[in-house]
């Protein structure tokens, strides 16, 4: 397999099943494939590299920018990284983007990155709120909250777009790793 590795970034609202698949394509690339592959989420880059950071447009920018970095990082080293973040901000997707596929002058080339649109409708994530922040977010308790009082730019061109919340996480993952074996990234 190619020596190098690749950036898989999931986008999509809170409660859109992005941790969910990103835990079953972990495992699928390990188990399955045996190519080493690394989950960034909330749990192991909110709480530490990025705590000193919230939600407002500056800061998700910041998060997003430091997060593509450690990404491409992993990505250098042969890992498959798999980030999950909501990620609103189609500018910031695309530096993100820009910052793998650019080749920087002594590499040989760029590394691959493909977005994916974990899309699920605002009403039906706001239906489950598993965590009750959709509620909050109505009763005003959390600002800026993501589809309700802050916005989500839903991507222009993904690699991969996943209708999830119509099909079961199974078939969501074997939309990724097809699209993965098509390119010849596996
Ligand atoms: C959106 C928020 C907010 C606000 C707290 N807006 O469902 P969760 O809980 O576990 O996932 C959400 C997570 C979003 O963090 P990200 O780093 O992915 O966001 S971004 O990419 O926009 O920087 C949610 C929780 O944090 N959360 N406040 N105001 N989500």
């Amino acid at each position: 397999r190619n020596q190098r590795g690749l950036t898989i970034w999931l986008t999509g609202l809170s409660a859109s099943g992005k941790s969910t698949l990103a835990v079953e394509l972990e495992h699928q690339l390990l188990r399955d494939r045996g190519v080493a592959a690394y989950r960034l989420d909330g749990d192991n880059v909110r709480f530490g590299l990025n705590k000193d950071l919230g939600f407002s447009e500056a800061d998700r920018n910041e998060n997003i920018r430091r997060i593509a970095e450690v990404a491409k990082l992993f990505a250098d080293s042969a890992s498959v990284a798999i980030t999950s973040f909501i990620s609103p901000y189609q500018a910031d997707r695309d530096t993100a983007r820009k910052l793998h596929e650019v080749a920087t002058p002594g590499e040989d080339s760029g590394l691959p990155f493909v977005e994916v649109y974990v899309d699920v409708p605002v009403d039906v994530a706001e239906k489950r709120d598993p965590k009750g922040l959709y509620k909050k977010a109505r009763e005003g308790v959390i600002k800026e909250f993501t589809g309700i009082s802050a916005p989500y730019e839903a991507p222009a061109n993904p690699e991969v777009h996943i209708k999830n919340h119509e099909v079961p996480v199974q078939e969501a993952v074997q939309q990724i790793i097809a699209y993965l074996d098509k390119q010849g990234y596996l």
